[in-house]
């Protein structure tokens, strides 16, 4: 196999191809259904799994280096920042995200901290100019330092709440400098481990309040983006106050927050929370709040977050579908939230491991487009529920019935025909749609 630095571009040599580094269904320049295929996925490049990751695991340190010679740390993160463009470049990847502890060394003090932090972010711009990259979404890591050990905007401890405040005001700006159309919130130690120690009122409350302050500072300095809620139910701790896409809408309900809110929902949470990837994208929808994506993928034999790149076409067309229903994203985009396996350590994998993602959500674009166009799913589902369309059904849904008249429109029926919900015959519908893509 070639190495990393032979390798100047992936190229999509289309699914015949046996080459390793090239595209086999992402063909960035494609049209479909009046969209480039780059402006329908709009892939971003996670930067703490791909450039900061080494792989290290509860039981063994780094697999890598990603020092890239220097010692200097400044410089080290100087010379990430550089390979991170020069890594979107390669894979025609137009975004990226960060949070403010990826790009820039710690330093002795917070204050200290987020001068490298403001310093890395100029220098972030300058690359965004010459390489032609924007930035999809920012967000603050409230969960990594030991302060954060018992939560951030959920902190027992107001002092800790106002240190999350500044890392979060620093990211917006930064968001704001930078061009980026979401802000995330992932809610990261934002929970409890016991109720024992834990007013679960207060934490809410504070979280709230903690959100609407981020909402009102944004919105004053010009924000036009969304914030995104990241619901995960658990990991870091037993449970996360955002624990799936249903629970933080009845969050974002409750404390009016819904209108500049919405949600980033990633598949491995979803499975976490014991739903399939598309049921959060659905309940996203339907609610109004799709915001952006963290495309990685499970293991459904080890539960926790894996954050494996994709290559389950299956789900990943599933998951495309809901997106073009939505009408595609508007401020949010793919971001691939995952990283390479730890035996996978070298910068090859790298570009293979996005290679792999990254036609696989390809394929699933391609494949979701002929679901629509096919129109036997659509059709089916239509049809299911044709009789609230007429007669008694359509009172119902326009809201002109009450108890009384079902209750005696029920009693005067002698029978209640049942309909086959089909279940066998559309998977296989999938399939045929699926496995003829690419049949002559
Ligand atoms: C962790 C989350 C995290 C967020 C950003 O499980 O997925 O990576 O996406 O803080
Ligand atoms: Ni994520
Ligand atoms: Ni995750």
């Amino acid at each position: 196999m070639k190495k990393y630095s032979e390798i100047k571009k992936i190229d999509y040599l289309g699914p015949q191809s046996k080459e390793p580094f090239a595209f086999k269904y992402y063909n960035p320049d494609e049209v479909i259904l009046g969209k480039t295929m780059r402006e329908h996925l709009k892939f971003a490049l996670s930067y703490w799994h791909t450039i900061d990751y080494c792989g290290a695991d509860m039981f063994g340190g780094s697999t890598e280096d990603k020092n890239f010679g220097e010692t200097d740390p400044m410089a080290i993160y100087r010379k990430k920042a550089d390979f991170a463009f020069e890594l979107m470049d390669k894979l025609s990847i137009d975004y990226y995200c960060f949070h403010d502890v990826d790009i820039a060394p710690e330093g002795k003090t917070l204050k200290e901290s987020l001068e490298n932090f403001r310093e890395m972010v100029d220098y972030l711009k300058e690359l965004q100019e010459k390489h032609n990259k924007k930035l999809l979404w920012d967000t603050a890591n409230n969960f990594g330092d030991k302060k954060f050990m018992a939560g951030a905007a959920t902190s027992p401890n107001a002092d800790i709440f106002a240190a999350a405040a500044a890392k979060v005001k620093a990211c917006i700006d930064a968001d704001i400098k930078l061009g980026g159309t979401s802000f995330v919130f992932w809610g990261g130690r934002e929970g409890y481990d016991t109720l024992l120690n834990t007013d679960m009122a207060l934490e809410n409350d504070n979280l709230a309040r903690f959100l609407t302050m981020a909402r009102d500072y944004g919105r004053k300095k010009g924000f036009t983006g969304d914030f995104l809620l990241e619901p995960k139910p658990k990991e870091p701790t037993k449970h996360q106050y955002d624990f799936d896409a249903a629970t933080c809408c009845n969050f974002l309900r409750k404390y009016n927050l819904m209108d500049d809110f919405r949600l980033n929902i990633e598949a491995n949470h979803a499975t976490l929370a014991m739903h399939e990837f598309n049921h959060e994208l659905r309940t996203a929808r339907i609610n109004g709040v799709f915001g952006s994506i963290d495309a990685n993928q499970g293991d459904m034999l080890l539960g926790w977050d894996t954050d494996e790149f994709p290559f389950n076409v299956h789900d990943a067309a599933l998951a495309m579908y809901e997106i073009l229903l939505e009408g595609g994203f508007k401020n949010g985009g793919l971001n691939f939230d995952a990283k390479t396996r730890r035996q996978s350590n070298t910068l090859e994998d790298i570009l293979l491991a996005y290679i792999t993602g990254m036609d696989t959500f390809a394929l699933g674009l391609r494949i979701a487009v002929k679901m629509i166009d096919d129109g036997r799913l659509a059709e089916f589902v239509n049809n299911r529920y044709r009789s609230y369309r007429e007669g008694i059904g359509k009172k119902i849904v326009e809201g002109t019935t009450d108890l009384e008249e079902l209750a005696s429109y029920a009693e005067a029926k002698s029978d209640f025909p049942v309909e086959s919900g089909r279940q066998e015959y559309l998977e296989e519908v999938v399939n045929n749609i699926m496995f003829s893509v690419y049949a002559k």
